[in-house]
């Protein structure tokens, strides 16, 4: 009740002892029902509750949101279907809590983070961030979550780990979709594997990601643990996480796996390189009938261009 009631918070709430505690609470268990929404059994998802963050300003488009409606209704999750409404009408099954997530690989400190010890680890930031997915349509989202090298820096990377692979969670019985026979587009490798090289991975631009919206992230857009990559297809940014890994080699994502001539492993936002079945010139912004030319980088070209120094683009597509 009480954090329900929240209107969305401040920086100097950040440390609210009530806040806190209730974040502990959920993990314990113990006093759940303090925290839940009535009616919410304990252990259950805290989906839809306020969750505090600042805005970083810096990070931040000065663009509106997409409608939460179409933000939360409109959304690729194929562990779910590949119908854009499947994931918010089937999410239901997904259960983000408990839940855990390893990280490990080239790291001298390899650790298993229980979800809610994860976000109350490093300062939460609101960050709105255009998602540019490969089918040509865009959301402008105010994503809720922390710098991904703030977790990786704390699991000291050895130097052997070059880029850091991430893991869906593999359960048909949450996930529909991964149930052999599932009627529906079956062809992706699950679970669900995306990649970044390392540098990518450490950019500052890469938000792991724990809400959107003010609100804890609702089960249909990655709960409760996603990366957001703002520079690259909306595909490379991986939902409901298990594990991030860091490796030697170049991960086998699922999509190179299904069409790597379609899906590449950079898959950088670039309206000069067409998909082999349609142009990426421009994109439609979901709420908006216009199309838009699509931007270099997604628009992120000043920071992130230099990553990409000296490589043809054409190429390591
Ligand atoms: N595990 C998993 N992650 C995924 C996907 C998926 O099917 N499974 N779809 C991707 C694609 S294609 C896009 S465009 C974004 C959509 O994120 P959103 O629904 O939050 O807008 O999630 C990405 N992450
Ligand atoms: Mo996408």
């Amino acid at each position: 009740m009480l954090i329900r009631r929240a209107p969305r918070f401040t920086a100097s709430e950040i440390t609210d002892p009530k806040l806190y505690l209730s974040r502990r609470e959920l993990i314990s268990g113990t006093v759940a029902a303090l925290v839940l929404r009535p009616g919410q059994s304990e252990g259950a998802t805290p989906q839809g509750q306020p969750l505090s963050a600042t805005r970083n300003a810096a990070f931040s488009l000065n663009e509106p949101a997409t409608k939460f409606e179409h933000a939360t209704t409109y959304n690729n999750f194929y562990e779910f279907g590949v119908n854009k409404d499947d994931p918010s009408r089937l999410g239901g099954t997904l259960r983000p809590r408990p839940w855990t997530v390893q990280v490990d690989g080239f790291v001298h400190k390899p650790k298993t983070f229980d979800i809610d010890e994860l976000i109350r680890l490093f300062p939460l930031e609101e960050r709105v961030y255009s998602l540019r997915c490969v089918e040509a349509w865009s959301m402008v989202i105010p994503w809720i979550g922390f710098p991904l090298a703030s977790l990786l820096n704390r699991v000291e990377p050895t130097g052997q780990g070059k880029f850091v692979e991430f893991t869906t969670l593999l359960d048909p019985s949450q996930f529909p979709a991964q149930k052999p026979g599932f009627f529906g587009y079956a062809s992706l490798d699950w679970p669900y594997v995306e990649g970044l090289r390392l540098d990518e991975a450490t950019h500052p631009l890469t938000l792991l990601t724990v809400g959107m919206y003010g609100k804890v992230l609702p089960n249909q857009n990655g709960a409760p643990v996603r990366v957001v990559v703002p520079w690259k297809y909306g595909f490379k940014s991986a939902k409901s996480i298990v594990r991030i890994r860091l490796v030697s080699e170049q991960p086998k994502t699922s999509w190179e796996k299904a069409a790597a001539q379609e899906y590449g492993f950079y898959s950088n936002v670039n309206p000069a390189v067409s998909h082999p079945r349609w142009s990426q010139a421009d994109e439609r912004r979901i709420g908006e009938f216009r199309r838009r030319p699509s931007l270099p980088f997604n628009g992120y070209a000043d920071q992130v261009a230099s990553l990409y120094t000296g490589m043809d683009l054409k190429k390591f597509y």
